[in-house]
């Protein structure tokens, strides 16, 4: 069977960073209630870049070390909740920055979840012999959907990107994966909703365009969920955790990853996480803190690695990579 191996890890996050002192300043909120209830201490916020911005130097990285030549990649996969415009899509405007004129290239909505939906819709097109060469990235411009007054929510979210290269093989790479949606109970976790304004519309606007979040659904949700889910895929694999080098979880928020790992009874070391300086940048967290353990020298090749995303949809999805 034909194989998606992965090839680089690349993240980039905008230079600006806001501390947790820093927003106790603009809303009634302390370092202490934050970083004792999310394990975050700082954000990289865009103060001049767009989602498409962060996807570029991404993507532009990982096809220069890769040294793939743009015209040869033939798809562009990115997840995002935060695009620059509904069209053209992000993937779209990637793809003209590095000139990949061979890619087909859409957006995938699939929140916290969108780097590894990415994934695996990739992965399927170059199963089915479509593709050889895709760029699949994450990238969020969360602050541009933040609403600033709303002291539950604002001092969860970070800006950034990230993002790998799948080229077809014969082994390794994407080895298993298990990935649902449960549109019943999505409303718990909502952003961007657009009201319409055309002069013909009668009915009120239904919600906000802003992230609002009921936190205690979304975390009894994803302590319930990704569990289940990460042993479904030790299941299918005939693995155990002790098979599993790394989890890297959606950097969420420490609480949640920390009750994630003691229901899976995982040593807590397993667990990868940034979300210290990072803080929760949805679709982008997980690619991001791949890059990250590959500049620490912690991806070594054919380890298996564990990485799980969950969030608005709401959605969950995870994969047993082997590098
Ligand atoms: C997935 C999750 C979350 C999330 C949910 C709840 C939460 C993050 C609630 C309790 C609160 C601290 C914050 Cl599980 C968010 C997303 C969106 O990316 C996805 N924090 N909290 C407290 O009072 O302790």
């Amino acid at each position: 069977m034909i194989r998606s191996r992965i090839i680089g890890f690349e993240r980039a996050l905008p230079p600006f960073t806001v501390t947790n002192d820093d927003l106790a300043e603009i809303v009634d909120t302390s370092d202490e209630w934050i970083s004792s209830r999310t394990g975050i201490h700082k954000r990289h916020l865009a103060v001049d870049q767009n989602t498409s911005d962060l996807c570029i130097i991404a993507a532009d990285k990982l096809i220069k070390k890769a040294g793939w030549n743009p015209l040869s990649v033939d798809l562009i996969v990115l997840g995002t909740v935060s695009p620059d415009y509904t069209t053209p899509s992000t993937a779209c405007l990637v793809q003209e920055a590095l000139g990949c004129k061979n890619a087909f290239c859409f957006d995938l909505a699939a929140a916290c979840s969108g780097f590894i939906y990415s994934l695996s819709v990739a992965d399927k097109f170059i199963k089915a012999g479509e593709v050889k060469r895709a760029i699949v990235l994450g990238g969020e411009t969360l602050s541009k959907i933040t609403d600033w007054s709303d002291r539950s929510t604002c001092v969860l979210f970070g800006d950034g990107a990230g993002g790998v290269l799948l080229e077809a093989a014969e082994e390794g790479g994407i080895l298993f994966e298990d990935i649902h949606s449960d549109g019943s109970r999505g409303m718990a976790l909502t952003a961007g909703y657009r009201a319409n304004k055309s002069p013909y519309y009668k009915a009120e606007p239904k919600s906000s365009e802003f992230i609002d979040m009921n936190g205690r659904e979304v975390f009894t949700f994803a302590t319930r969920k990704v569990p289940e889910s990460i042993n479904r895929v030790l299941e299918q694999s005939g693995m155990t955790m002790d098979d599993i080098s790394y989890v890297v979880l959606h950097q969420a928020n420490t609480r949640i990853n920390e009750v994630i790992a003691r229901k899976l009874k995982a040593p807590a070391e397993k667990f990868f996480s940034n979300i210290d300086k990072i803080g929760n940048t949805s679709g982008a967290s997980v690619p991001i803190a791949l890059a990250k353990m590959n500049e620490e020298g912690l991806l070594k090749k054919g380890d298996k690695i564990l990485i799980s995303g969950f969030g608005g949809g709401l959605t969950w999805a995870t994969m047993l990579i082997e590098l």
